[in-house]
Order: C-alpha cells, then sequence, then structure tokens
C-alpha cells in the first residue's frame, strides 16, 4: 500500500473504533507482533482493538475493500505462531470483547465475548458450582475465541472433551462483513450443517470470532491430586488404563520426565516432590461432589508398580502438585526459544516412539536439548527442543516424520498456524485437503483472513 493510501486507511479504521485503539507506533505493536515464544514475529500495518461486533464487522468490510489481511489475535499465547501478522496485515485484537454475562445456570450455560480471559470466564462461573471443561496453564490470558480457533485441549480433555465440545452457540464475522449468528444453546439441533463447531480448529482462517456460548460442566467440590513416581512410560500406560476403568472420577493424567521435572524445580525454586527421583513421573486427579481421595487411594495402594506417590486434596497441596506440571513451558523458555512439536501418536506406538526421539534428533541436531511432557490419557506429547543451532525445519521434518508414519497427528492440540502449515498436505488426504480448501474458499474468496496459517502461502 502507498503511504497515502495507508494513511487514508488507517484514518477510515480510526474513525471505526476511535484514536486510542488503533495502534500504529512500532514500541506499541510489537507485543501483538511476537508470540509467546519469541519464535514467530511479523509486522503489522497497525493493531485494532474494536469493542463490539458492529465495530469488528465494520473493520473486516474496510479490510475487504482495501484487500488488507487480518489477522485475529486474542491472549497471544498461541505456541504455532497463528496470531502472528502477516507483512502488512491489521491484527485485530479481540480483547476488548471480554464481555461475560449472566450464567443461565438452568441450562448451565453463559455467552461471553471472544475476549474474555479463560480465568475471568472461570472465575463469574464457578460461585454458580459450574466450570468451564477445559483447563489449561495459559488461563489468565488465553481467550475464549483464541481456545475455541485452535481447538485447544488442556488438562481435562480425558472427562470433558476439546474446547470444540464446550461451545454451543457462536457468534461469528464472515468475510464479507456480514455476523453469522446461532445461539440458542440447543443441544438437540440437526438443521443442517454444524456450523458453530465447524469454526472450532479454523485459526482464525475462517472467521473472527465475536461471541460464544459455553456449555458449563458441574463444578466438583472435591478435588485430589497423586504424582507417581514410575520406572517407564509402559508402565505409566498400564496404570491410566486401569485407572480409567476403575475410577470414574478421574479427571487428569499428565505424563512427565525426571529431565522436566528437575529443570521446573530449579527454574521456579520448587523442593523435590518425593525423596528419590524417578524416570517417570504421572500426575493424576479425581474429582467429584464428595471426597474421591478414599478410591484413588484404593486404586494405588493395590499397585506394585507404583515407585512412590504423594497425594494431596487440600487447595494448596493440589496447586503445589500441578506446579511441576504446568511450570513446564515457563523454564523450558528460560533456556531459550524453543521449538516446540505438540504431538500424538495411537497409544500403542508412544513408548518406541518416545523411546525413538533422542536418536531421530542426535542425527539432525546433536546439540539440541529434548524435554518432553503430555497428556497421557490422549497419548499427546509436547516435544519441546531447545539450543537448536542448525536447520529447525530439519529437525521438525524428522520428527514429524516419525509422527505420521507411526499413524499420528503433526498437531494434537495447538493447530497447525504457521509453524506447521508446509507439512498440512503430508497429514490429511488429497480428498481432507480439497474439502478443507472449498470451505476456505466458499468462506474467505479473498482469502484476507489469516493468509499463511493453516495453509501455506
Ligand atoms: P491467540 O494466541 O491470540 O490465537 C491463537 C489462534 O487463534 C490464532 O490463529 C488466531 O488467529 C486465532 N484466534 C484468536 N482469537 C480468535 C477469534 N476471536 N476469532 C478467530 N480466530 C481467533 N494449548 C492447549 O491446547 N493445551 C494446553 O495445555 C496449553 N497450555 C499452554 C500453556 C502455556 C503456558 C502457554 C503459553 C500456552 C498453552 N497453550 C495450550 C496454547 C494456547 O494457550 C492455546 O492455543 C490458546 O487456545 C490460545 O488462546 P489465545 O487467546 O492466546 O489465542
Ligand atoms: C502443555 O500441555 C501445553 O503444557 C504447552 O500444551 C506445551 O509448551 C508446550 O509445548
Ligand atoms: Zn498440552
Amino acid at each position: 500500500m502507498n503511504p497515502p493510501a495507508r494513511d487514508a486507511f488507517i484514518a477510515a479504521l480510526t474513525k471505526i473504533v476511535g484514536p486510542t485503539h488503533v495502534i500504529t507506533d512500532p514500541s506499541m505493536r510489537a507485543s501483538y507482533e511476537t508470540d509467546w515464544t519469541g519464535r514467530f514475529s511479523g509486522q503489522a500495518l497497525a493493531v485494532v482493538r474494536p469493542k463490539n461486533t458492529a465495530q469488528v464487522a465494520a473493520v473486516v468490510s474496510l479490510c475487504g475493500e482495501h484487500g488488507v489481511p487480518l489477522v485475529p489475535q486474542g491472549g497471544n499465547t498461541g505456541l504455532v505462531g497463528g496470531a502472528v501478522p502477516s507483512e502488512g496485515s491489521i491484527v485485530l485484537s479481540t480483547t476488548r470483547l471480554n464481555n461475560v454475562g449472566t450464567v443461565d445456570e438452568v441450562a448451565a450455560q453463559v455467552a461471553v465475548g471472544a475476549g474474555a480471559t479463560l480465568a475471568a470466564v472461570q472465575a463469574a462461573v464457578r460461585p454458580r458450582g459450574l466450570d468451564v471443561g477445559v483447563d489449561l496453564a495459559s488461563r489468565d490470558s488465553a481467550t475464549i475465541g483464541g481456545l475455541i480457533a485452535t481447538n485447544a485441549g488442556g488438562e481435562r480433555v480425558l472427562r470433558y472433551g476439546s474446547m470444540r465440545r464446550q461451545v454451543v452457540g457462536l457468534e461469528a464475522v464472515l468475510a464479507d462483513g456480514t455476523v453469522m449468528k446461532h445461539m440458542t444453546g440447543l443441544t438437540k439441533d440437526n438443521t443442517g450443517y454444524d456450523l458453530v463447531r465447524l469454526f472450532a480448529g479454523s485459526e482464525g482462517t475462517l472467521a473472527i470470532i465475536t461471541t460464544v456460548l459455553l456449555q458449563l460442566v458441574p463444578l466438583p467440590a472435591k478435588r485430589t491430586v497423586a504424582l507417581i513416581g514410575l520406572a517407564d512410560v509402559a508402565t505409566a500406560q498400564s496404570v491410566l488404563t486401569g485407572l480409567r476403568l476403575r475410577l470414574p472420577q478421574l479427571t487428569a493424567a499428565e505424563l512427565f520426565f525426571d529431565a522436566g521435572l528437575e529443570l521446573v524445580r530449579e527454574h521456579a525454586g520448587l523442593s523435590a516432590p518425593m525423596p528419590d527421583r524417578h524416570p517417570v513421573y504421572l500426575l493424576v486427579e479425581a474429582a467429584d461432589v464428595s471426597d474421591p481421595t478414599d478410591a484413588l487411594l484404593f486404586q494405588l495402594e493395590k499397585d506394585v508398580r507404583i515407585r512412590d506417590a504423594v497425594l494431596a486434596n487440600d487447595t494448596k497441596g493440589v496447586a503445589a502438585l500441578w506446579d511441576y506440571r504446568e511450570g513446564h513451558t515457563e523454564a523450558v523458555s528460560a533456556l531459550g526459544t524453543p521449538i516446540k512439536l505438540d504431538v500424538a501418536v495411537p497409544a500403542a506406538a508412544l513408548p518406541a516412539f518416545i523411546a525413538a526421539l533422542p536418536l531421530i534428533i542426535e542425527k539432525v541436531a546433536p546439540e539440541a536439548q529434548m524435554f518432553m511432557w503430555g497428556h497421557l490419557a490422549e497419548s499427546n506429547l509436547h516435544v519441546n527442543l531447545v539450543n537448536v543451532n542448525g536447520d529447525a525445519d530439519r529437525l521438525t521434518d524428522a520428527v514429524l516424520d516419525i509422527v505420521i508414519r507411526s499413524g499420528g497427528s503433526i498437531s494434537a492440540e495447538h493447530g497447525v498456524g504457521r509453524a506447521k502449515a508446509a507439512w498440512l498436505e503430508r497429514a490429511r488426504s488429497a480428498p481432507e485437503l480439497a474439502a478443507m480448501r472449498s470451505i476456505k474458499v466458499a468462506l474467505d474468496p479473498r482469502g484476507i483472513f489469516n493468509p499463511g496459517v493453516l495453509f501455506p502461502e
């Protein structure tokens, strides 16, 4: 865009949202232009912060008229570079769309602005005995719109499913500026295509989500967490299989390793959770209306494969055990900018996959340090590589190649973003890709939403 055209465009944006909500100053744009990991960045023409759906629609129409790409951004906690601007685009920040509506206790639903953070929604619904089914460590910044756009998973998928399952209604601005709304909240409604859930996992490429109707879950009054030390991953899987069968109160099953625990401890200054170190740790949580401690203890006590375990059922103790697990992302980032590979493989292939990883990485980047952790119930592993001097794409390729050959997913819960767009073709079949492209073209014919994300440019 030439300077006079750009000035006229910025003036038109300013007319829609007001001068304080169009950010062109480079130093003020900076935090919107680089992702949480520091690995991805781009230069935006401006950051625009609309306060309601009408303003979003006007901004989208204006961008459409001028052919300016739009990058929706919520809390900017995404880990695949999906909210980072493409050259000359507008970052549309949803953070002012943060209204949290009145909780409908009969339907157990709440309507929230896409820019409301998960923590804000949790704070609003928990006093009513309700909760959001998805929870994750980025809760204080991650927004409901971002969680849906990435179909985030997190720590309680085994009980409540990913974000797609929590959405029963939605309002979104389409590429031509029209507002599509389906907010009936009906759990039974077979009147054609499920457009609401189509946007879950669309990563800002199909529409800008402005309001969401969430189906809430009952907030369990009692929560017990056990951190278990084990010999290997196969044993962790087998312990989990038993718990899934016999402990209906199970809400979480998280996996991490000795190296990760030590890193988290050092970074956060935490004491050791148990006297001895163990190769593998499984953190399990049970939650219910009544105290699940006895039921969990009963299952763990009789299992001779458990080398050691610590248990907590008071708020402080539960949070302290979770800190060992939730501290991984920040502890790794403190070592340097990580390459993050969020993958899943079939459960039966997980131990062999984990055993093969060090050799694969050693071949391509012998200098790299690897840390792994994940959500064991979904065989979802977060492979984090730091201190990589060589070719990040070659390393990514080596790991994703074995994931694909194991019948796994190259993105289990973080999305494809920019980080993995080049690998999408290998991850989905030709008919699937064609259908996905048809949907994209039908909803965004001029390709103004998030170019370069999901589909390679
Ligand atoms: P952003 O980062 O702002 O955007 C993410 C994507 O969504 C982008 O493609 C963006 O364009 C799009 N988008 C955002 N808002 C909208 C909207 N209103 N309409 C359309 N598109 C939109 N993820 C997990 O799945 N599980 C975890 O356990 C987990 N833990 C994390 C822990 C930490 C410490 C951190 C930093 C991240 C973690 N994440 C996790 C990743 C991240 O928090 C999620 O991907 C989250 O869903 C992103 O929300 P956000 O509001 O920050 O979105
Ligand atoms: C987690 O489960 C998140 O901790 C983040 O999905 C994973 O930082 C990561 O790689
Ligand atoms: Zn995760």
